[in-house]
């Protein structure tokens, strides 16, 4: 087979990136590890930021997002027994956050593709990349037990986190900035009014709090775990009475209980690879960086990555020019940077950093400090819609 971008990675970074080079008629094979059923089970982000709610609509998939999805204008900040509403819109002139589950967007980006005439390869195994530093590079494959090969002029490396593609990179040339925190969010999905219009982001004592939601009918909570907790550990009513003991009174009463759907723990890890970059190879999304999911960036990040990558091929095979493609890893590697920040600050505001009651009060005080600032609730509000 013979194609121009070889797209390892059906998840939003290659989804995206797949749709946007199709529409502008840019020759295109998806390889994905998994089959369709197995990646929209996982349920993952639920915040999309401007930039991505953008894309989705660039690439033909935003009908659905568009009628479904919750505009939401502010969130909640519960901490010290008290509430502060952050108006993330009024403080950003306008801006707003589009709730709309990360399954939802797959599902709509699988379901363009497949009306398109582009190929997704679902349960390649054995992905291998050949030639990355050369102006042929090639991806090897197997399929029922048959080996194929696939010939073309660039490798986007949309493989996620445990991907095959960053390996590629030689450690000599790989520069990997790693943090990982001693603590996960165990999530629960429930088809129960959410306990709040807007997400609310709790700080408590015993730990991090997370309210959010996916439509008027289904619940996505989080509570802060230990990194060794095991899911088996906690039974739904274990579930829903922590999550009520970290909420305020007025909240807790709120909370409907119901059947899970899904209940998972997920680490949390900072993480970015430097260059994102490696001759013909170029990587996006969880492949190149991980954000702890504080801030609600990595879908964000991934689609940020895809538009720019994007713009690098349009540039290249329309008006013949590689300055673009030339710039993808400085550029993005600025954006990303911001992200990792704001992830990780968010992570250390909110979530119990040990036993000392100490760090406690310190989070306290700049909780109040910042609320009680334009500014300091400015920086919150912009960094949460996303950075220009
Ligand atoms: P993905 O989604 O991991 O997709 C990668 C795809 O590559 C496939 N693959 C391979 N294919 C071929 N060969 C191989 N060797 C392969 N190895 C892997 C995989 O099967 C998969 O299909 O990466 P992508 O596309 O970069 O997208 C990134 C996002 O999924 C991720 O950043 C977000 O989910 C993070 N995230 C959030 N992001 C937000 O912007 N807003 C949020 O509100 C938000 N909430 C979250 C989150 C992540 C969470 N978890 C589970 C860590 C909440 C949680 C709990
Ligand atoms: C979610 O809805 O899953 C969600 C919302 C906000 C976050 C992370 C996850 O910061």
């Amino acid at each position: 087979m013979k194609t121009q971008v070889a797209i390892i990675g059906s998840g939003p970074a290659g989804l995206l990136l797949g749709q946007l080079l199709s529409k502008a008629g840019i020759d295109n094979i998806i390889i994905e590890a998994q089959d369709k059923e197995y990646i929209l089970g996982r349920i993952r982000a639920g915040v999309l930021e401007h930039v991505t709610t953008d894309l989705l609509r660039q690439a033909g998939a935003g009908e659905r997002m568009d009628k479904e999805g919750l505009v939401h204008q502010g969130f909640n900040l519960y901490f010290n027994n008290r509430c502060e509403r952050i108006d993330f819109c009024k403080l950003t002139g306008g801006k707003t956050v589009t709730v709309y589950g990360q399954t939802e967007l797959t599902k709509d980006l699988m379901d363009v593709r497949e009306a398109g005439t582009y190929q997704t390869i679902y349960h390649a195994k054995n992905v291998e990349l050949h030639d990355v530093t050369t102006n042929t590079p090639f991806v090897t494959y197997q399929k029922n037990g048959e080996q194929h090969r696939v010939d073309c002029d660039f490798i986007a490396g949309c493989d996620g986190f445990h991907g095959v593609s960053r390996p590629t990179i030689p450690p000599e040339i790989r520069n990997e900035y790693e943090y990982a925190y001693p603590f996960g969010w165990l999530g629960i999905l429930a088809d129960v009014p959410p306990v709040d219009e807007e997400v609310v982001y709790g700080h408590h004592e015993d730990g991090f709090v997370l309210c959010s939601m996916r439509s008027k009918t289904r619940s996505r909570y989080y509570v802060q775990v230990p990194i060794d907790e095991k899911v088996e550990d906690w039974s739904e009513e274990r579930f829903w009475n922590e999550l009520k003991h970290r909420l305020p009174d007025e909240l807790a009463e709120k909370v409907v209980t119901g059947p899970a759907l899904e209940m998972s723990i997920a680490p949390l890890r900072s993480f970015v690879c430097e260059p994102m970059q490696h001759g013909s190879l170029f990587l996006a999304g969880d492949s190149a960086h991980i954000v702890p999911p504080t801030g609600a960036k990595g879908l964000n990040l991934a689609a940020g990555d895809a538009k720019r990558l994007f713009e690098g091929f349009e540039q290249f095979y329309l008006h013949n020019s590689r300055a673009s493609l030339n710039n993808y890893s400085p550029e993005c590697l600025d954006r990303v940077w911001k992200a990792e920040r704001f992830s990780w600050w968010m992570t250390s505001l909110f979530h119990k950093l040990d036993d000392n009651p100490f760090s406690r009060k310190i989070q306290q005080a700049e909780l109040e400090y910042l609320t009680g600032s334009e500014a300091g609730k400015t920086t919150i509000a912009e960094n949460f819609v996303g950075l220009d």
